[in-house]
Formats: structure tokens, sequence, C-alpha cells
């Protein structure tokens, strides 16, 4: 579900959530209570504990039907056998051709009992029934639909976006030999390593006090509150608000002492045994089943989840059929868009539709019918700037070739090293009480559009070193993950440091038509993919280290992959910074405990950033041929 300041019943209506951020809600089109019948369960897991689960059998028994699951955090409303969902699947294609559609609230969930525990660590060894994960109840839901359910051809599959994408890829593990298709999309995998919770350390402020505004913990099973009150912040401006809140230790002021999953994720500010225990990357084996694992390349939520789960599925499940597919989608906009354009990046074709269509459907037709053959490469990547989608053996690309874009003096950027410079590095005062923004306009969350973000306003500020090629000749196409080199100095001794690549269009790019808000295109610096590193983690996200001020150092990162094509004409630029607010939360620029820090601990620093022979910064990139 999207993070944002959406009341608990968006919450339980991502669909139509999604939907009505991107065209306003179309009526269903297709008449579910016509064509399906409503059942409710209580499913008992092997502790006892009951999941409350909605299913919808097609009333045609002229077939049998395979089951498709779909585990959620966010309530599998609307509740009664009377009240029909207008979408039950993963797109309107699966309902007109009959699906057995499972939705099931998960553990400590509104209706079901037990309690919840965020992205509940999964147990290798258990050693008993009381020893339960998402494993567990996924096994134990199968076994007891396959029994109680009726028609089903013994097949099942299981997917699901975001939270329900972890639930998706958590519940895998040990799979149950009747699942035999399974779509993690947008999958939480890591929350501290680059998913919702912190990037490179930096805590996602906006997006996680939108987040945990709505979502709390439940006392007992309890069905969506009919009149939630979304959060009052009193201003149309995050930066604005998140400013007046000053230390992220006051936004406790917002939450009651029960909030016990805001307080864990300010609390947790470096890389221990809580978030170590709910890496899923490690435990995902013994999976039978045939894996689709999909993602944004402009989800401004779980990036690095779906990589980290495609990856990790290779490596530890040799042979099953496991594919990566990546479109240029904001969170969860493959399930409910166009996905022909994020902001002003146009993408030429309706992507997502295609996804949905020529992917995702024939996928579990496949898998779970025995119908067609989808396929499917290794990896199904969408390449922006040519705008084509790309088949691959391999993620990243064989083919592609590592280089290295190095800073030079006067704002150069380049693939050569530099060699005798006009000056030998870049400095800016970072000042906590005038931060860089993420936006140049009013939002009180993170737009989804930021992620393709005109970055002009950034560029001009003295606090933000910008580094360019000139136009280029031909294509440079980048496909895979940014490895980052900073050599650094800081009169601090604590820091952040923003790296942003850009593609910068030529100053002849037509404006968009129409063109309601007059934004001139010539010369648009399109975000291509931004990430903090905050420096007291350089040597190590467990055990935190200070600067010493004034001293060469260096911060090395990696920054999520892209698979972006920069045109002849356009030229390839790099921005660093040292805030990016209020995405990510004021760095006080003094080694202190970030979670407890007071307004006196935030100073100003100067950064440099070196770019000689001997401290040569710059990008790892790569290069396709
Ligand atoms: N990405 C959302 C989230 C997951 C976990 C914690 C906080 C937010 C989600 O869409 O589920």
């Amino acid at each position: 579900m999207l993070k944002a300041t959406a009341t608990a019943l968006l919450a339980a209506l991502l669909p139509l959530a999604l939907a009505a951020q991107d065209n306003p809600p179309k009526p269903p089109e297709f008449d579910v209570p016509a064509h399906y019948t409503k059942y409710e369960f209580r499913i008992p897991m092997r502790d006892g504990v009951h999941l409350f689960t909605s299913v919808y059998v097609p009333k045609d028994f002229s077939q049998t039907y395979p089951i498709l699951l779909n585990r959620t955090p966010y309530s599998v409303a609307p509740y009664g056998i009377d009240n029909y969902a207008t979408h039950l699947g993963p797109s309107r294609k699966f309902e007109e051709a009959g699906y057995i559609f499972v939705s099931q609230d998960v553990r400590g969930r509104y209706l079901s009992e037990g309690k919840f525990v965020e992205m509940n660590p999964h147990i290798d060894n258990k050693r008993g029934p009381n020893d339960t994960d998402n494993s567990s109840d996924t096994y134990d839901t199968i076994d007891w639909l396959l029994k109680h359910v009726p028609n089903n051809n013994g097949k099942v599959g299981i997917w699901g976006i975001s939270y329900p994408g972890f639930y998706t890829s958590s519940s895998i593990i040990d799979s149950h030999p009747a699942l035999k298709a399974a779509s993690p999309q947008a999958p939480m995998t890591d929350l501290f390593m680059g998913d919702d919770a912190y990037h490179g350390g930096a805590f996602q402020l906006a997006a996680n006090f939108g987040f945990y505004t709505f979502f709390k913990p439940f006392s007992e099973p309890s069905r969506p509150p009919r009149d939630f009150t979304p959060f009052d912040f009193k201003t149309p401006d995050g930066y604005e608000f998140f400013t007046r809140m000053g230390p992220l230790a006051n936004a406790m002021q917002y939450f009651k002492s029960g909030d016990y999953l805001w307080k864990d994720q300010v609390s947790h500010d470096t890389y221990d045994d809580y978030w170590k225990a709910r890496n899923l990357a490690p435990h995902m084996h013994n999976i039978h089943c045939a894996v689709m694992t999909v993602g944004g390349w402009f989800d401004a939520e779980d990036l690095a989840g779906p990589f980290k789960t495609y990856r990790s599925i290779e490596e530890k499940n040799p042979g099953i059929p496991n594919t990566l597919v990546v479109g240029p989608w904001f969170h969860g906009g493959w399930a409910r868009s166009d996905g022909d354009s994020l902001g002003y990046a146009r993408f030429n074709s309706k992507t997502a539709e295609f996804f949905r269509d020529n992917i995702q459907f024939p996928f579990f037709e496949q898998y779970l019918k025995g119908k067609g053959d989808a396929k499917l490469p290794e990896a199904y990547v969408f390449e922006t700037g040519t705008n084509v989608w790309r088949q691959y053996d391999a993620w990243p690309p064989k083919s592609s070739q590592v280089k290295t874009l190095y800073f030079h003096s006067g704002g150069k950027l380049s693939f050569d090293a530099p060699a005798s410079e006009a000056t030998t590095y870049d400095e800016y005062i970072s000042d906590p009480a005038h931060p860089v923004p993420f936006l140049d306009y009013f939002a009180l969350d993170f737009p989804r559009a930021y992620m393709t973000g005109d970055q002009r306003f950034a560029s001009r500020r003295t606090d933000v070193l910008t580094y360019q090629t000139p136009p280029l000749d031909s294509d440079v196409t980048i496909s895979g993950p940014l490895n980052v080199t900073l050599h650094v100095s800081t009169t601090g001794t604590d820091s952040d440091f923003v790296v942003k690549l850009v593609d910068v269009y030529p100053d002849d790019f037509p404006d968009p038509k129409p063109n309601p808000a007059n934004m001139r295109m010539g010369g648009y610096q399109q975000l291509i993919r931004g990430e903090p590193m905050r420096g007291k983690f350089r040597h190590s996200f467990e055990k935190p280290e200070p600067f010493t001020p004034g001293k060469l150092d260096q911060v090395s990162f990696e920054m999520p992959a892209v698979n972006h094509a920069f045109r002849p004409g356009h030229r390839i630029m790099v921005q660093v910074q040292s805030s990016w607010f209020p995405l990510c939360d004021l760095n006080p620029q003094k080694f202190v405990n970030i979670p407890d820090a007071n307004a006196g601990d935030f100073q100003k620093a100067t950064e440099r950033v070196y770019h000689e022979p001997s401290a040569a910064s710059g990008i790892q990139v790569h290069v396709m041929p």
C-alpha cells in the first residue's frame, strides 16, 4: 500500500487507491457477483491462530480452477459474503478467465487473530507448531483451501505488491507442493537496506511518517474503522511541516505511546539485529514454484527489494523458472496505470498494460492451467530513453562493460580519469537550517513523480555540485547498479552525501502537448536515480564512525540499478548534495545518535568533493555496447 496519508480505508482498497491516483475510478466493467460466489473462512494455523480469508469461486462449474492467493496487512475488505470486491486479482483478465481468488488478512491484522510483527522474520529451523512464520501460515492455508474450497484444480499461485509482495516471497520458502507460481511485486526484502525504512542509512522521513500515521497495531481482530481521520499536517507543504517539527525525536508528539511500529522504525537507526532478522534474502531457499519478481525503475518505496529477492532466489534455487521484470513504473504502477509516462517522462507505449496482458497473465496461465508458454527470459526489462523492452539471459546484462564517469574541475563529467586539473576539489556549505528540497513544488508526502522530477531547481543551488558531459553524439545506455566513490572532507563529524544521476534534455526538446502547467522541456533535468549515503556508515552499517574534520576520506556506496539510454543531444549529469529534505531526515552533521539529537546538535558543515588523480570521485556504471 502507498504510504502517503491514505486512510486505513484506502489501505484496504489499494487497487482503487492506485487507480484513483492515476485516473478517476472507472465503473467496474466486470460484474463480479454475477460470475463469482463469495465465501469467508477463518482458517486454523498449526498454532491454533485463525486467519480470516475471503474466497471468490467462479459460478461456472463446467471446469476446475487454480487458486490465486494474496496475503495482505491492508485488509481483505469488503467484509461480509454479500459484499463483493470489484477487483479480485492482478488484472481483469484473471477474473474473466476464471480463477479462485483468495485474500487473507495476515496474522494480527484486521479480522485475523495473532500478533502482527513488522516483516515477521522467517524461522529456518522450526522447533514445533508454535514456530510460525509466513511460510508455515501459507503452507497451512494452502493445505486447508485444497480440502475445503470447491472446484479447485489442485494448483495454487500467490502474488502481491509491496507488503503483500513481501508476504508472497516469504510465503514461498519451503513451498507447499501445490504452489506452482509466485509473483512477488515490489517485495520489501531488507527494509533497512534500501527499501522503505532507510536508504544508505538515512531515514526515509516523509514516506514513513505518512505511512505510520495510518498503519497502526491492533489490540484485537477488528474491521477497518469507518471514520478514520487522516493526519492533519495543518500545512500543504511537507518541507514546512518537517522544518517546524525540528529534530526527529519531536515526531513522537504525533504518535501514541503504543505506536511501537513507528518507534521501531526510528529507534533502530543502525543495521542491528532487529533489521538483520527481517532481511529475507538469506532465507529464500527450498522454493519449488516458478517465480516472476516485478519491480519499477521509478519505485519510490521498494526499489531495492525486487533485485535482492530475484538475486537470492536465483542463487539458492538453481533450476527453477525465475524471472525479473522491471518496467518504468512507480510503486505498483504496473498494476493500475497505463505505464506510458511518469511526471514529464514519456515512455511512448502503455508499458503496464503490456506487462499485465503479455507477461503477467501468460505466466500464471502457463503454470496454473498448463495453457500456453509465456516464454519469459531471465530478465525482461524496459529501457527508458529508447523506450523499448529488452530481454536478457542475465541481470545485469552480460554484455555490459563497467566504466567510470569521473568528476572534473569546471563541473565536467567524463569517462576519462582526471589528469592535471585546474582545481582539485569543489566545495559547498551544507546548512541543516536550509536543506536541499527533494521537490520544487508543495506536497505532503513523496509524490511518485519525484522519481523522474526536474532537477533544475537543485542544480542552481550553491549547496549542490553539478557535473555534466557535453551533448552526446550517440546513445550511452547504462544497465545495472551504479557504484559511487566520493573522495570527500567535511568540517563536521558526520554528513550525508546524496548522489543523483540526471538526464539533461536538449535545449530544443519539445514541450508536452497539452501543457497545462506551461512546462518548458528544453534543458529538463530528469532524475534517473538518486540515493543518499549517511557518511558515518561508510565503513559499516552496524558500527557508524565519525569523520575527522577536514581530513580527506572516502564514501563509497551502491545506488539501485537503472536501465536508461542517454540519447544523442542529451547530457549525462551527476549532482552531489548533503541533504534531500524531507525525503530523508536531516543529518546534524555532528556524530550523534540522530533519533535523540536536539536542535543544538545541528550544525553547518563545509563539504569538499575531490577530483584529482589520487582522489578521483565518480560513478562506476554498466555501459551497454
Ligand atoms: N512500501 C510500503 C511499506 C512497507 C513496509 C513498511 C512501510 C511501508 C507498502 O507499500 O507496503
